[in-house]
């Protein structure tokens, strides 16, 4: 191991930001274990690891397993997607990001880490600042008082504030990044999961008479591409910063203005076709203020830049696709993905051989320990 800068874990990190990070930190020269329980499709493990383990982090051992013997410790895993995932899908990923979140935090601190990054995300802020689409960006304070519009920020907001209470009372660092909207090559693009940008250049891709949009197309959102989000979570871990900032670019757009681009890029011009569908907040920037002064850096990388790299990219995937049979004119739509409560009943099935099905009546009292503490915390802050 001496051979090693140091010995890492990123829990999630066979997703598409762990993957990315592993990556880079595998190439910085950091010996990088990484746990999930999926592998990742794009990539093979050796190219952003060292070790792999297949692990539900949802339960404890698990984690603690991962987190064995390293002394910095990312945690990007959760249950997680875009607006076609995370409003429909409000309990099962309560309860699994509840659990790996909790979970994480509880092994860095068992195995004695000396720094801990939380992957947060733009979902913390409360709903009712995000009702303009000029909105001029959230500041990091504006997440209190809490009203996330969902529960996949509520369970952010509430393991950022177990990040830095843990990192306090038991004399580690922790680090956190609310992550604005990631995207690029490497990233789920299908599915229902997939959030807009992948999903925009998929359609631009294989639309023929028109472009659908969920809603009027006027709500604003900023991207951040995938490189400069590795670097934001690099510098900032290395950092002094102990509050969470805001990992995004300034650079705001239309949903309507960001299809156009996506089409321009495949040589279309088709019309907008608006659909009901799941729409999020109306408005949404990041407010740069903080990190360009704690980490003297922001990411830069343009959207149209950033979305060159990702069309092209998925334009190879879909041309695989259908290379392998798939009729690829489906792909002008996007799902909604409905909950299913298989992941529920598997709980622990990756970490016991036994593959017991149903849920654990001691996770079952967690869970509703750590949810009821969650509230109990959130009314408090609130008075
Ligand atoms: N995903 C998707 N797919 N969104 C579409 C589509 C489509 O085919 N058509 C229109 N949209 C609209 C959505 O209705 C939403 O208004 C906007 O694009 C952005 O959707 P998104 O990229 O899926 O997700 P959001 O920015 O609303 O929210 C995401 O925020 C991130 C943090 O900034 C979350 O889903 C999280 O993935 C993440 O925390």
């Amino acid at each position: 191991m001496s051979e090693y800068k140091a010995k890492v874990c990123i829990g999630g990190g066979a997703g598409f930001i762990g993957s990315h990070l592993g990556k880079r930190l595998k190439d910085e020269g950091y010996y990088v274990v990484v746990a999930d329980w999926v592998t990742n499709k794009f990539m093979k493990n050796d190219e952003f690891c060292h070790e792999f383990k297949l692990l539900d982090l949802r339960d404890l051992s698990s984690a603690v397993e991962a987190c064995k013997g390293c002394e910095h410790i990312y945690n990007l895993a959760a249950d997680m997607g875009g607006m076609g995932f995370i409003q429909s899908n409000q309990s099962v990923l309560f309860y699994n990001n509840t659990m790996i979140s909790s979970n994480m935090i509880e092994a860095a601190r068992r195995v004695g880490v000396k720094r801990f990054f939380y992957a947060s995300s733009a979902c913390v802020y409360n709903e009712s600042l995000q009702l303009d689409p000029n909105n001029p960006g959230l500041e990091e304070s504006m997440a209190w008082p809490a009203r996330p519009q969902d529960t996949y920020g509520l369970e952010k907001l509430y393991a950022e504030e177990m990040a830095i209470v843990y990192a306090k009372d038991f004399g580690f660092e922790s680090r956190v990044a609310r992550f604005h909207n990631i995207y690029g090559p490497r990233g789920t693009w299908k599915g229902g999961r997939e959030k807009s940008p992948a999903a925009f250049c998929r359609k631009a891709y294989c639309s023929a008479s028109d472009f659908e949009m969920w809603g009027d197309g006027k709500q604003t959102r900023s991207y951040t591409f995938i490189d400069d989000c590795v670097e934001g979570i690099i510098r900032l871990m290395r950092s002094d910063c102990k509050i969470p900032l805001n990992l995004g670019t300034e650079e705001m757009v239309t949903m309507n203005d960001f299809a156009k681009l996506t089409m321009k890029f495949n040589g279309k011009e088709l019309p907008l076709r608006h659909i009901d569908g799941p729409e999020g907040v109306r408005g949404r920037n990041s407010d740069n203020k903080l990190i360009r002064k704690h980490l003297n850096w922001e990411p830069s990388v343009k959207l149209a830049d950033g979305i060159a790299r990702t069309n092209k990219w998925i334009g190879k995937q879909i041309e695989i696709d259908r290379k392998a049979g798939i009729d690829v004119s489906q792909y002008a739509v996007s799902q909604v993905c409905k909950q299913t409560e298989e992941s529920l009943d598997s709980a622990y099935d990756l970490s016991n051989s036994s593959k017991k099905k149903g849920l654990n009546p001691l996770l079952l009292g967690g869970i509703t320990a750590v949810v009821g503490g969650a509230l109990g915390f959130l009314f408090a802050k609130r008075k």
